[in-house]
């Protein structure tokens, strides 16, 4: 984070003069009786492949939306935070922040978080990277437009946007990886053991391409998509709070689970430590293909018993929850290793070709989509543009088979949007960590306007009985947007 605004920190500008900023001033005057000092700003995002596969250490390939989470933020000469929301369905939150110890993040009698849980685990994330020791606190007041628990990650912007408030505040330098990697971390103290791609595209992103985001260590590479592809959002209308179940933690243990059996049957483990899918498969050395094969010949059944699985690693069942298993996650008696296994590595092979067809797009001359002078890998000459519309939708539709089938974080709804969007040949998928939340459709720039009217008429109107004023709210095409942002006088 620089005044200078070297490209390796997040870019520090001037206050835009804008409407929203000036509501968002005008309630921070009005709850806190003084100016907000500086504003961050992070955007949410949607993948557009590569889904469950980062917590797994596979690439992704999301892109940062236009929406975001604004906040608004003063300094207090005490070491408090004081949370307050622009809407007032959100409660008002102070707490002490004196040290990270203090930071007791709990969710509602129902398991539920409540919303300024997310705040927390941004200001724990950087009091521990403070070392504990700050003197003042923090004045905030939240503005955001992701629509929430919908897979286009409002939880990591809101994570991301108070932790860079008291870095900011406490003038620490960071590059946008490290701050990317510590807010990845300090999500978890919600309770789900993500991955680190929201994090990780919400400082990353630049405006006109989608990222390829690899891991250890984290780095983003930019990619081109085709000229003449649009990407559609679509909201299935029903809501996923991740942290609320243990569905998504389920999944990431199934992940490990799978991961620990295949290197103990290939005679690849040394030790009890934690191993992913992409571990084992470096370890063995094989492409993706063959490890799909060793899922087959390793976790043949469709479902273990806990006790199967400590016979196979040798473990008793204490050593297997304290070793492998989360919280929320110890209870589980069966679970799905082949399936999810299977899931993903076949969606790494679509990730990588993904990103090979996005790098065979048509050039006019003009450059791919305005990334001129991104440094984007680009482009040979002769591509048939529809066609890898074509090569790319179908593997985005090979995804969402996956996700509902084996990965089974589908919904209804979402299954209805893809199977829509189908029939009038828009390949689409559901994006984020699924359960509900949107769908992210590709389809030819001309057809766009045809595709969203008949999403709202087909889907909202007919099917869910929501007016088309309010239905058009719910699908929108976006492009490719930068990454998160501080703005203060200059
Ligand atoms: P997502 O897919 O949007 O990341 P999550 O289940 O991970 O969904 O997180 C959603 C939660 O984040 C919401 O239930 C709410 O607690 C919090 N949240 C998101 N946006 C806001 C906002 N603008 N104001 C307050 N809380 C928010
Ligand atoms: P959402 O749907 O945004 O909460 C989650 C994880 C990602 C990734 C995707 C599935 C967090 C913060 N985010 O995203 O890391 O695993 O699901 O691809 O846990
Ligand atoms: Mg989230």
């Amino acid at each position: 984070m620089s005044a200078n605004g070297t490209s390796d920190e997040v870019p520090v500008r001037g206050i835009p003069n804008n409407e929203r900023i000036n509501r968002l001033k005008q309630h921070f005057c009005q709850e806190f009786g003084c100016d907000p000092l500086f504003f961050v700003r992070v955007p949410g995002r949607v993948n557009l492949i590569g889904e469950h596969i980062d917590y797994c250490g596979y690439p992704v390939l999301p892109m940062a939306l236009e929406q975001d989470i604004l906040i608004a933020v003063a300094i207090l000469n005490k070491p408090e935070l004081h949370v307050r929301n622009v809407n007032n369905k959100y409660s008002n939150y102070e707490t002490e922040i004196k040290s990270c110890e203090d930071i007791n993040i709990k969710s509602d009698p129902n398991g539920k978080p409540f919303w300024y849980n997310y705040v927390l685990c941004g200001v724990k994330g950087a009091l521990e990277f403070l070392n504990g020791k700050i003197t003042n606190g923090l004045q905030l007041c939240v503005d955001g437009i992701i629509p929430p628990a919908s897979g286009l990650s409002s939880s990591s912007a809101l994570v991301s946007a108070a932790c860079l408030a008291l870095l900011y505040a406490q003038n620490v330098p960071l590059s946008k990886s490290e701050i990317a990697s510590l807010c990845a971390n300090c999500e978890r103290y919600i309770g789900t053991q993500g991955g680190g791609m929201d994090q990780a595209i919400a400082f990353l992103a630049e405006k006109n391409c989608a990222q390829y985001i690899t891991w250890s260590p984290l780095k983003a590479t930019p990619v081109a998509l085709p000229e003449n592809a649009a990407f559609v959002v679509a909201h299935s209308l029903a809501e996923a709070n991740k942290a609320a179940t243990n569905d998504f933690n389920r999944r990431v243990i199934e992940c490990r689970l799978a991961a620990r059996i295949i290197a103990t049957c290939a005679g690849a483990v040394t030790d009890n430590k934690i191993i992913t899918l992409s571990q084992v498969q470096n370890k063995l050395d094989k492409t993706l293909r063959e490890m799909v094969d060793l899922v087959y010949e390793y976790l043949p059944k469709d479902l273990y018993t806990k006790e199967e699985i400590c016979d196979i690693l040798n473990v008793n069942e204490e050593e297997l929850e304290q070793l492998y298993l989360t919280p929320n996650t110890k209870h589980l008696t069966e679970f799905k290793l082949k399936q999810r296994a299977l899931h993903v590595y076949e969606e790494a092979i679509r990730v990588e070709d993904f990103r090979k067809h996005c790098s065979q797009t048509v050039s006019n001359g003009n450059g791919v989509n305005g990334v001129n002078g991104n440094n984007v890998p680009n482009v040979c000459e002769n591509g048939d543009a529809n066609e890898i519309i074509n090569v790319l939708g179908k593997l985005m539709s090979g995804s969402h088979e996956s996700l509902k089938e084996l990965y089974e974080c589908s919904h209804d709804n979402l299954d209805r949007l893809v199977s829509m969007s189908k029939e009038i040949n828009v390949n689409s998928r559901l994006t984020g960590a699924g359960w509900g939340g949107c769908i992210i459709a590709l389809c030819p720039k001309e057809k766009v306007n045809k595709y969203i009217d008949l999403l709202i008429e087909n889907f909202y109107v007919k099917h869910c009985k929501i007016d088309k004023g309010e239905a058009s709210s719910y699908v929108f095409a976006t492009t490719p947007n930068q990454g998160a942002e501080i703005y203060v006088n200059k």
